[in-house]
């Protein structure tokens, strides 16, 4: 129980409504994870993993209809149709109330109502923030309790008087007809119902981190970004922190998590977070960055000794696995791990593997764990100042147009460069595949409000800053005629960064053309790394008349937000083209 009198009085409306056979307060202890496991364990919610190989390890099998985040399905609810934006779903506040309200009546009757208190961000942070999260649902403890801190010291924090979110959630009957994910920002109230799965359930992650979250830093002056960060250090023991935002399928937590090529000795990458990146004008005039996540809840199929071996060795132990694959001898197995597929797989439905009906993973298929965990998680994720941050990276998947890497001309074209993101859709996602999407900011489906709006707010935050980060595109994915990637990715990324780091103390070479920066043949550093210099030019071309296509495309995509876009990026758009046009009648 609490002695904040707002927090009692509405757990206990929230109970009266919902009918709960028992209300359970979590205080975050190992004791009570153990309970809930057994209770899971019992009910067949979980399946205990080989304790050999993955100790205190567990799988989940969600419903085969909940398997993922339900954009169509997911609502901003503000007073204002507009505040919410052309970029997300409007119902009028009343009505959704009223919608949710009536799921929610009697939806836990049998069930026990868990109440968690959970702190997003470091303790003894004044950047962290609090929410509370209602939920029927014992694996949402379980894996709150590993993406959060949880329990007491988090309920002390709102006890000493600090605001909180609010979210209620119920798996209700996992019904796709009656799956609401609502976000109320006006209240710092989140209502979620019909979906077990991580990012419509855990409600601190996307709901409150991102969307609600992205609208309290607008008006307080900061920002809430779907970014990983992470410190790199050089031989002489400097350490500069990046933050990068990437639209999904481009291996964001890969890169959180990299580790440098031989060549590269004495360099090391320490990971801060891999999905979330609260920014923070800091007194220094530099920007500062915090993870208010506490672990990794990450794509399991691709993930490998070769892709992300920092990643494996934090997934032997204490994890959750969601709907992967599962081994005769209980291990966890999914496609692009080391090991080959066994004989006698048991798929992520819990049926005997058979390859044509589909995967033995589910492409979305998750693991849970402690950041805690993994070898390169840097001292300084706790740190409650958070890391200054010296470069945005803006990345997304092109098999053409877009660079190996460049370099915003300012803070305003760095703000161009995030709004004009775009990605090619993969075999992960729902529709055709290869389509190019824009995706600014890799914010699509997380901005929690207009995204015209958005990129104001963007525009304001450089110029309040006398050290304000610099922006960088970057692109892994770029393809040659025959469709073959031409730059090896993974740890070789690695090049590329050394770059920006260089970039950032003033140092490396780079050609300036009208999108920015880009590296000269000899700007990157590519000891020990076998790429022709074709290839290179390649990878690092910008081409006028490709480009002015592309400038076309993202002026008819801001046009979509109308009145609101802001002038200062219309600028942009047509300070590029009119740079283009000058080298094309060259
Ligand atoms: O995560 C990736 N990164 C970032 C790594 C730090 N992936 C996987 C994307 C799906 C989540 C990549 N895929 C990257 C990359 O840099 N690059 C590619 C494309 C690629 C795929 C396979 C090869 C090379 C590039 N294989 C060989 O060259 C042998
Ligand atoms: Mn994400």
């Amino acid at each position: 129980m609490t002695s904040n009198l707002e927090l009692a009085t509405w757990v206990e409306q929230m109970a009266s409504l919902m009918q709960p056979e028992a209300v359970h307060w979590c205080d975050g202890s190992e004791a009570e994870n153990q309970t809930l496991v057994e209770t899971m364990l019992k009910d067949g919610s979980l399946l205990k993993l080989n304790p050999e190989t993955h100790l205190n390890c567990y799988l989940h099998r969600s419903d085969p209809s909940d398997v993922a985040r339900v954009e169509h399905l997911t609502f901003v609810c503000t007073r204002n149709q507009e505040d919410a934006g052309p970029n997300n779903n409007w119902m009028a506040p009343e009505e959704a109330h009223r919608k949710m309200d009536a799921l929610y009546a009697g939806c836990m009757r049998g069930r026990v109502m868990y109440v968690i208190p959970y702190l997003m961000g470091p303790y003894d942070s004044p950047y962290s923030r609090a929410g509370v999260e209602i939920t029927d649902s014992p694996y949402v403890v379980a894996n709150m309790r590993i993406m959060a801190r949880i329990g007491t010291r988090a309920l002390r924090h709102i006890e000493s008087g600090n605001s909180f979110v609010r979210g209620l959630h119920s798996v209700g009957e996992l019904d796709p007809e009656r799956r609401f994910i609502m976000h109320f920002p006006e209240e710092l109230l989140i209502k979620s119902f019909g979906s077990g799965y991580g990012g419509n359930a855990l409600l601190g992650k996307k709901c409150h981190a991102l969307r609600i979250a992205s609208w309290q830093a607008r008006t307080e002056g900061w920002l809430a970004e779907h970014m990983l960060i992470l410190g790199l250090e050089d031989p002489a023991g400097n350490t500069t922190y990046v933050a990068a935002a990437f639209p999904s399928a481009c291996g964001k937590t890969n890169l959180a998590m990299l580790v440098p090529p031989a060549a590269f000795k004495g360099w090391k990458v320490w990971t801060v977070g891999d999905d979330i990146a609260w920014l923070h004008p800091g007194p220094d005039g530099r920007l500062y960055a915090i993870n208010p996540e506490a672990g990794f809840f990450g794509v399991a199929p691709g993930t490998s000794m070769k892709t992300n071996p920092n990643c494996m060795s934090t997934l032997g132990r204490n994890a959750i696995y969601t709907n992967v694959a599962l081994t005769p001898d209980g291990k966890p197995w999914w496609e692009g791990i080391d090991d080959p597929e066994p004989e006698g797989l048991t798929d992520w439905q819990g049926r005997s593997f058979d390859r044509s009906q589909g995967p033995a993973a589910h492409p979305n298929s998750r693991f849970t764990v402690s950041a805690q965990q993994c070898p390169s998680y840097s001292v300084e994720a706790n740190s409650p100042g958070g890391v200054p941050i010296s470069a945005i990276i803006f990345g997304g998947r092109r098999s053409s147009v877009a660079p190996l890497v460049y370099e915003a001309l300012d803070w305003a074209h760095g703000v161009f460069t995030g709004a004009s993101v775009a990605s090619e859709t993969t075999a992960a996602a729902v529709g055709q595949v290869g389509q190019v999407r824009r995706d600014p900011m890799a914010m699509k489906p997380f901005c929690g409000y207009n995204f015209a709006d958005y990129w104001a707010h963007w525009n304001t935050l450089g110029p309040r800053l006398a050290h304000p980060p610099k922006v960088f595109h970057v692109n892994w994915f770029r393809k040659d005629a025959e469709g073959r990637y031409l730059w090896p990715g993974f740890g070789e990324n690695m090049r590329v960064l050394k770059w920006i780091v260089e970039r950032c103390a003033g140092e490396a070479a780079a050609l300036r053309t009208p999108i920015g920066h880009v590296p000269d043949l000899s700007g990157l550093d590519l000891a020990g790394l076998d790429i022709r210099r074709n290839t290179l030019e390649a990878l690092l071309a910008v081409d006028p008349t490709v480009w002015h296509r592309e400038m076309e495309e993202i002026a008819q995509y801001f046009a979509e937000f109308g009145a609101r876009v802001p002038e200062a990026l219309l600028q942009q758009v047509e300070r590029i083209r009119s740079e283009l046009a000058s080298q094309l009648a060259a």
